[in-house]
């Protein structure tokens, strides 16, 4: 059904299902701080199966899931090398320097791709001067690059090298289930090599709330702790982590409808003039456009959209992130194209001049 407003700011945004509703509503809860709400830990143990793990952990977020994991990855004073583009780097408040003491060592990848030829120069061993490595992150889809994903043996490599040296691997696969779509390969094959593995319910899943890391039993009974220093300890989240068995069960067999609207949005895009996109690297649900040809900001753009009832956030100045999800269907789409034109004082696709 068309909705009032289109928004494509993000698949964060996405409304809990009426099955989620229910689930929520009658879902059996105890006090997860005392590991007794049945639900939650039913979640973790459907979450470290489908993980092929040993243990999982229910956390309010995926900002947490990954300072919790750095922070039990890592020592303070140590680098964490991940992409230029990552959301740890950008988008997380600093909190690997602020709660976990380390710092970031950035490495700029075509489409946010990292390579182990990439990252091999970058890390540090024991010395009397630098700091030491003490995390390689991955993220997986990589959002801010586009939703690109990661050729599985690219990060499986990633992970053996960095292993020999001793330097643990973690995944941010916030939307590892649209990296496991889109190349068709199950999340377990994706994501075995890492140490851990953090990923959301509530992205393109449609979960309201929350995350999950999944990894060794040692290494979830450090993130427990850390999770209760962080303050993430939520009682009778049972309630939430119904709406999560709800995702997992029903989220990842129609990513592909997502990933069919933002392809068909890159290519409605692609010929706008003014607008720059290469449909063929959209491959999952997150478009970047380029819009220096416009020779408007996106902020801008973003403003004319919104009159429209059309949403959509600006990254840079010049580049612009539409995100599809289960709240957007394809009439959606036409509408958001529609809106761009008008945006951008385009004629209408058809209309000759
Ligand atoms: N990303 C949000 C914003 O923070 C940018 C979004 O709208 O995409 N890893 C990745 C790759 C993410 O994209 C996000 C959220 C997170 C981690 C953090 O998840 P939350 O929002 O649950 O803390």
């Amino acid at each position: 059904m068309a909705s009032l407003v289109v928004d494509l700011r993000s698949d964060t945004v996405t409304r809990p299902s009426p099955k989620m509703r229910r689930a929520m509503a009658e879902a059996e809860v105890g006090d997860d701080v005392y590991r007794e709400d049945p639900t939650v830990n039913r979640l973790q143990e459907r979450a470290a199966d489908l993980f092929g793990r040993e243990a999982a952990l229910f956390v309010p977020s995926g900002t947490m899931g990954n300072l919790i994991a750095i922070k039990v990855h890592t020592r303070h004073g140590q680098e964490v090398i991940c992409e230029e583009r990552a959301h740890i780097y950008n988008h997380e408040m600093g909190a690997m320097s602020a709660f976990a003491g380390c710092i970031p060592r950035t490495v700029r990848a075509e489409d946010g791709i990292l390579t182990w030829h990439l990252i091999s120069p970058q890390v540090r061993g024991r010395s009397g001067h630098l700091a030491k490595t003490g995390l390689v992150e991955l993220e997986n889809t990589s959002n801010l690059a586009g939703g690109s994903v990661y050729p599985k043996e690219v990060s499986d490599e990633i992970c053996d090298r960095a292993h020999t040296l001793g330097v643990p691997v973690h995944l941010d696969g916030a939307r590892i289930f649209n990296a496991s779509v889109a190349l068709g390969r199950s999340v377990i094959d994706l994501s075995r090599k890492f140490d851990s593995v953090m990923f959301c319910l509530s992205k393109g899943l449609g979960a309201p709330v929350g995350s999950v890391l999944v990894g060794s039993k040692p290494f979830i009974e450090e993130a427990h702790l850390i999770r209760k220093m962080l303050g993430g300890g939520m009682r009778q989240a049972g309630i939430l982590a119904a709406a999560g068995l709800v995702a997992l069960e029903d989220g990842p067999a129609r990513l592909h409808i997502d990933h069919g609207n933002a392809k068909f949005l890159a290519e409605g895009l692609a010929e706008i003039p003014g607008i720059s996109i290469n449909p063929a690297k959209v491959v999952t649900n997150i478009l970047i456009i380029e819009l220096s040809g416009t020779g408007l900001t996106s902020f801008e753009i973003s403003k004319r959209l919104a009159a429209q009832g059309v949403l959509a956030n600006g990254v840079t100045p010049t580049t612009m992130r539409i995100v599809t999800h289960v709240d957007i269907d394809r009439k959606d789409c036409e509408r958001s194209l529609v809106a761009l034109r008008v945006a951008l004082g385009v004629r209408p696709k058809g209309v000759v001049a």
